[in-house]
């Protein structure tokens, strides 16, 4: 018979081992994981795990990884009950976040998790967040791609890696918890996107998407930059749409000239911006201050509260997927998979 779950072995410090220049990722783990799982193997789902080549450190992830990855789980789909991605904690968020996009609601499970400490090392974190997505993997239907980390199960999409240094290394700041795995594992389905949008496992040829690397800049304001950050964007043709890191309810310097030719620029080389804050929790209100209320009439988007990797990556595959400038202007607004709070916007 075969194995209920698949688990995908991206790299990252979960099955990472010491070497000379440090913690760098090693393939054979699925022995090392069935010894480190030991007698719980038996309340576990089966699972086979597959190592993607190369193993990385999750901070060498581009574009073309979350391709590979959704074409891989196209290939395996029918074959498993539930997927498990382990991945490096760096860049988790981008991965989960352009995952849910490409794929929106699923039918079946797709858990991501790693770890601070590598498995099989002292006091590592790697066993239980292993255990947990294994077990949450074929578990109640979760519609959304999502993140098991440190007992608490979040949606893919509003995650945000905030410690490098404590187990507890995500957050969610503008989301509620989708579960809470303490002695009891509870479950909160009515938080989860609408289990009854189409899932049916035929669309994956349409979800699959080549992403253009580079397509997307990111600028965080400060009180005074070189403009030349603001003019290579410009001039990169590569580049389609940018992020914009603004201050508290999305804020820009409005009495600064240079920032404001780049406004009209943008606009003139048809290049979308998005307004994100900069804060750590809460959104975007374009217009609430008079310092922000030039951005609507420079086509300026607000992010609401989305966090930069879920903007980043919406903007990465609605480029795509084919969208013009004036598509993404008018496609931004579509709350796809829960990326933002539809109540605040
Ligand atoms: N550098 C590692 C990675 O993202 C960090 C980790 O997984 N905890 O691949």
């Amino acid at each position: 018979m075969s194995a209920q779950v698949l688990v995908l072995y991206t790299g990252g410090t979960i099955g990472m081992v010491q070497t000379e220049q440090g913690l760098a990722p090693a393939s054979g783990l699925q022995e090392r994981i069935e010894i480190a799982l030991g007698m719980s193997l038996n309340t576990l789902p089966s699972f086979e795990v597959l190592e993607i080549s190369p193993l990385i450190d999750s901070a060498n992830i581009t574009p073309k990884h979350w391709t590979k990855l959704m074409s891989i789980l196209a290939t395996h789909w029918r074959d498993y009950d539930g997927f498990v991605i382990l991945h490096g904690t760096d860049t988790m968020a981008y991965t989960a976040s352009a995952l849910s996009f490409m794929l929106g609601a699923c039918a079946k499970n797709i858990i991501l998790t790693g770890s601070q400490i590598p498995l099989g090392m002292n006091r590592s974190d790697a066993t239980s967040n292993l255990q947990a997505a294994l077990s949450l993997a074929i578990s109640h239907r979760i519609a959304d791609v999502s993140l098991v980390f440190d007992g608490k199960l979040m949606r893919g999409n509003r995650i945000q890696k905030i410690s490098s240094g404590r187990f507890e290394a995500f957050h969610t700041p503008n989301d509620d918890l989708l579960g809470e795995l303490a002695i009891d594992m509870q479950l909160y389905p009515a938080r989860m996107i609408d289990s009854n949008r189409d899932t049916s496992d035929t669309r994956f040829e349409n979800k699959l998407v080549s992403f253009r690397e580079g397509a997307v800049g990111v600028i965080t304001l400060h009180p005074s930059q070189p403009t030349t950050i603001y003019q290579s964007l410009l001039d990169d043709d590569n580049c389609r749409a940018i992020v914009l890191l603004t201050y508290g309810a999305g804020n820009v310097p409005d009495q600064n000239p240079a920032f404001l030719s780049f406004l009209t620029e943008a606009m003139l080389r048809k290049k979308n911006i998005v307004n994100l804050t900069q804060c750590l929790h809460g959104g975007v209100s374009q217009g609430a201050y008079a310092a922000g209320s030039i951005l609507s009439s420079m086509n300026v988007l607000s992010g609401k509260d989305m966090t930069l990797e879920a903007a980043f990556c919406k903007l990465h595959w609605l480029i795509a997927t084919g969208e013009s400038y004036y598509g993404v202007l008018e496609k931004w607004n579509t709350n796809y998979c829960g990326e933002f709070t539809p109540q605040s916007y």
